[in-house]
C-alpha cells in the first residue's frame, strides 16, 4: 500500500460552519407584513397609528404551510420595517403591537410566526430595519447603540434559534421622527457601528448568518428582480461607492453583488430577494399580478442555479393569510421542484475521470453521484483541468445538470462545459464560469448515453462533489388573455385557449363564470381597470390578467418648457417600454406640465418609472393642479418609495376638493443617480 495522499489544501477563503448550513437551504421565504399592509403603502412614514394593525383572520399555520408547500426551508419575517412599528411587544419603543387592537394588545406576530416555523420544521429569521422613521432618536447614538441593539437582543433572545438576520440598505431620509417630520442624514459608513452590531448577534445566535449589502456573511445580489449574474462567485470584496472607499450599510457598489469577486477577500455568497408580486407588501390592486409558476421557476434557475439563494417574498393580506392566487402558485412551484429532483439519473451511472488524486476512495470519481455535498472527485495537485464521464446503462432523457464543488475547499474551478453523448456524438449541453455550492445547467431535452463534465480552467486541483442529472417536468405555460386599448379608446382582448372563451369585468379584480363574455372591442375612455380570463367549459377560469387604464389622453399636451410630440408618444401611450427622458436641472425646480384641454374630475395620478433602467427614475415629487394654467394649488408632495431597488408604478391620490382640474404639474424633486435627466415611462390620470 502506497502512502496515504493528503487532501488538497483549501483554495482561497472558505465558508464558516454557519454558512455551510445556510448554503444547504437554497430556497426560503420572506414575509412582509406590518402597518403598510393596512395603509396600502410600501414604505410607511412612521406617523401611522398602531391601531391600524388589525388582521381579521391571522393564521400563522396557513402562512407557513403555504410557503413550505413551495419547497422553502426557512422564513424571514419583517419584525420592524422602515416605519418603526414593532410586530412584537418590545420594551424599546411605544410604537409596537401592544398598542394595536389586535388580540387586545396581547398579540405577538414574531412569536406566532417563529412558533409556526418550528412546528412545521422550517428555520426562522428576522428582518429588522436599521432605518426607523418613527423613532425620535433616529440618527443619534442613542438610537443605534441602545434602542436598535436592544431590539435585536429581544428578537435574538426570546424567539428560539435564528438562521439569518437581515439588514436593509435603505436608510436615512425623511420621516416622522417623533413628530419632527424632517430629513435626517446619517453617515452610512460609521453610524451603525457595524462591528459592534455583529458582536451583539454572535453570542446570542452563533448560527445566525448576517445579511446586508456588504455582508459580513450574505450579500445583497444588487437587484430585487430575483436574478444573480450568469457568473456569480460566492467570494466577494465589498467596495464603497465612487470616491468613498469604505463600504457602509446602503453605501456599496451593490451592482457588483450579482457577480461577486473571483478570489474575493471574504466568503459572502449572494442572496436574491424578490417578491411574488410587484410590491413587497400586500396590495389588493396587485391580486392579479402574482408571478406565474413559470416565472418563479425561471427565477429559481437564475438564482439557486447560479449559486445564490432565492428569498421569495409572500406578503400576507389584511386578513393575515396568504391570498389564494399566491398559495396556489406556491403549491405548483413545490410540485415542480419535487418532481424535478425526484430521480437523479447520475446515481446509477458508471463514472470515469481523466485523472484521480489517488486510489483512496476519498477522491474517487464515483463520489459525484451521492447526495453528500462534501464527498468529491479530486485530482492531483496542479491538475486544474480535466474531465469526468458518467455513462448511463441505457439512453436517458434529461434537461438539467447540477454541479457542485466541495466548498469546504474553496471555489477552485473557473470554466466548465457539460457535454452529452447522443448516438455516439458528443454535443455541447451548456458551459459557464464558476461552480461553487450549486450550479444548475438547464439545456435542451436530450436523450443521451453519457454526459461529460470538462473543467477547462481552474485555480486549484478539481474537487467536484456533485453531478446530478434530472429531467424537468412539464411546466404549465402562462397563457392569459392580452388586454390593450387603442388611441380611440377601444379595448381589445385577445388570446386563445383550447375549448375556452374569454370573459371580462370592468373595475373588478375577480372573474367568474357569470362575468361578461368578450365578443368584440368596447370603448372605455374613462380611467379604470379591465380584468379578463379564459372560461373553460366546466365553468373553471384561468388566472386573471388585469390592466389599469388612465383617462384616455385625447389631444392632451405634455411638456417641460415647450410642447413636443415626443413626450406624448412616450409617456402617454400606456406602454412602459417607451420612456420619456427629460433634461432637468439639479435644483429640482423644473416642472412637467400636462394640459388635458378641459376641466374634469381627476382622482389620482399613476407614475410609471422605467422598469429597466433606474437612473433618473423620480424618488421625490411635488404635484400641483390648476384650472387655468396660472393659479396652481399644491396637491401632494412626497416620495415614491423604494423606486430605486424596485421600479413599480406609484400612485398619488388627489383629494376630492382638489380634483376638478384641467392642468397638472409634476415637479421632480429628486431622482435616482446624479444625472441631469428624469425618466417617465408612463403617466396615467385616474
Ligand atoms: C428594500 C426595502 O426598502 C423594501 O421595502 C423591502 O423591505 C426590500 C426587501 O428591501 O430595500
Amino acid at each position: 500500500m502506497g502512502q496515504k495522499i493528503a487532501s488538497p489544501a483549501p483554495y482561497g477563503v472558505t465558508p464558516s460552519e454557519r454558512l455551510l448550513a445556510w448554503h444547504e437551504l437554497e430556497f426560503y421565504g420572506f414575509i412582509h407584513f406590518t402597518i403598510n399592509t393596512f395603509t396600502d403603502k410600501e414604505w410607511g412614514y412612521g406617523d401611522e397609528s398602531p391601531t391600524l394593525f388589525n388582521p381579521t383572520h391571522f393564521d400563522p399555520d396557513q402562512i407557513v404551510l403555504s410557503m413550505k408547500a413551495a419547497g422553502m426551508k426557512a422564513i424571514i419575517l419583517t419584525a420592524k420595517h422602515h416605519d418603526g412599528f414593532c410586530l412584537w411587544p418590545t420594551k424599546t419603543t411605544e410604537h409596537n403591537i401592544t398598542k394595536s387592537p389586535w388580540k387586545n394588545g396581547k398579540g405577538d406576530v414574531v412569536r406566532e410566526i417563529s412558533d409556526a416555523c418550528r412546528r412545521h420544521d422550517l428555520k426562522f429569521g428576522v428582518y429588522l430595519s436599521p432605518w426607523d422613521r418613527n423613532n425620535e432618536h433616529y440618527a443619534t447614538p442613542h438610537y443605534v447603540n441602545t434602542i436598535f441593539q436592544n431590539q435585536l437582543r429581544e428578537l435574538l433572545t426570546n424567539y428560539g434559534p435564528v438562521f439569518e438576520v437581515w439588514f436593509d440598505g435603505a436608510n436615512g431620509g425623511d420621516g416622522y421622527y417623533g413628530g419632527k417630520r424632517e430629513e435626517r442624514k446619517i453617515d452610512r459608513i460609521t453610524y451603525y457601528n457595524l462591528d459592534e452590531l455583529w458582536n451583539v448577534i454572535r453570542p446570542l445566535q452563533p448560527m445566525a448568518c448576517i445579511f446586508s449589502d456588504l455582508g459580513p456573511e450574505i450579500r445583497w445580489v444588487g437587484n430585487e428582480s430575483g436574478v444573480a449574474g450568469e457568473t456569480c462567485w460566492p467570494t466577494y470584496t465589498p467596495k464603497g461607492r465612487e470616491d468613498i472607499n469604505k463600504p457602509g450599510l446602503g453605501q456599496t457598489r451593490y451592482e457588483e453583488g450579482q457577480f461577486g469577486t473571483r478570489d474575493g477577500k471574504y466568503w459572502i455568497p449572494a442572496e436574491c430577494d424578490v417578491s411574488i408580486r410587484p410590491g413587497w407588501f400586500y396590495h389588493e390592486s396587485e391580486n392579479n399580478r402574482v408571478r406565474s409558476v413559470e416565472n418563479l421557476v425561471n427565477l429559481y434557475f437564475k438564482s439557486v442555479g447560479h449559486g445564490a439563494s432565492m428569498l421569495l417574498n409572500i406578503p400576507p393580506s389584511r386578513k393575515g393569510t396568504v391570498y389564494p392566487t399566491d398559495s396556489i402558485t406556491l403549491a405548483q412551484m413545490g410540485n415542480y421542484l419535487q418532481r424535478l429532483y425526484a430521480v437523479n439519473y447520475a446515481t446509477t451511472a458508471k463514472v470515469k475521470a481523466s485523472a484521480v488524486r489517488s486510489s483512496d476512495k476519498t477522491f474517487a470519481p464515483e463520489n459525484v453521484r451521492d447526495t453528500d455535498r462534501y464527498s468529491y472527485w479530486g485530482t492531483p495537485d496542479g491538475v486544474t483541468t480535466g474531465e469526468i464521464i458518467l455513462q448511463f446503462s441505457k439512453p436517458t432523457t434529461f434537461d438539467v445538470v447540477r454541479l457542485r464543488e466541495n466548498i469546504k475547499l474553496g471555489v477552485r474551478s473557473d470554466d466548465w462545459e457539460v457535454w452529452t453523448q447522443v448516438k455516439g456524438q458528443w454535443q455541447l449541453f451548456g458551459k459557464g464560469t464558476a461552480i461553487g455550492a450549486s450550479r444548475l445547467v438547464k439545456g435542451p431535452k436530450v436523450t443521451a448515453d453519457a454526459i461529460k463534465v470538462s473543467i477547462t480552467k481552474g485555480k486549484a486541483s478539481i474537487c467536484i462533489s456533485d453531478i446530478g442529472v434530472f429531467n424537468s417536468p412539464e411546466l404549465p405555460k402562462e397563457n392569459l388573455p392580452v388586454i390593450s386599448r387603442d388611441e380611440k379608446g377601444q379595448v381589445h382582448i385577445v388570446g386563445e385557449s383550447k375549448n375556452a372563451s374569454i370573459v371580462y369585468e370592468k373595475n373588478r379584480n375577480a372573474i367568474s363564470a357569470t362575468s361578461t363574455p368578450y365578443q368584440a372591442p368596447f370603448v372605455m375612455t374613462e380611467s379604470g381597470s379591465v380584468s379578463a380570463a379564459f372560461l373553460n367549459k366546466d365553468g373553471s377560469t384561468s388566472r386573471i390578467s388585469t390592466v389599469t387604464f388612465g383617462i384616455l389622453p385625447q389631444n392632451w399636451v405634455l411638456y417641460k418648457n415647450q410642447a413636443t410630440t415626443d413626450a406624448k408618444q412616450l409617456a402617454l401611450d400606456n406602454n412602459p417600454k417607451t420612456v420619456w427622458l427629460v433634461d432637468i436641472n439639479a435644483q429640482g425646480t423644473d416642472a412637467l406640465i400636462l394640459d388635458t384641454q378641459k376641466s374634469q374630475v381627476i382622482k389620482g395620478v399613476s407614475y410609471v418609472p422605467d422598469p429597466t433602467n433606474g437612473q433618473g427614475n423620480i424618488t421625490h415629487y411635488a404635484l400641483y393642479g390648476s384650472q387655468n394654467g396660472n393659479d396652481w394649488q399644491l396637491i401632494q408632495e412626497g416620495e415614491f418609495s423604494n423606486i430605486e431597488a424596485n421600479p413599480r408604478p406609484q400612485r398619488v391620490n388627489i383629494p376630492k376638493d382638489k380634483g376638478q382640474l384641467r392642468y397638472l404639474k409634476l415637479v421632480p424633486k429628486r431622482w435616482v443617480g446624479n444625472g441631469h435627466q428624469v425618466r417617465i415611462a408612463d403617466l396615467l390620470l385616474l
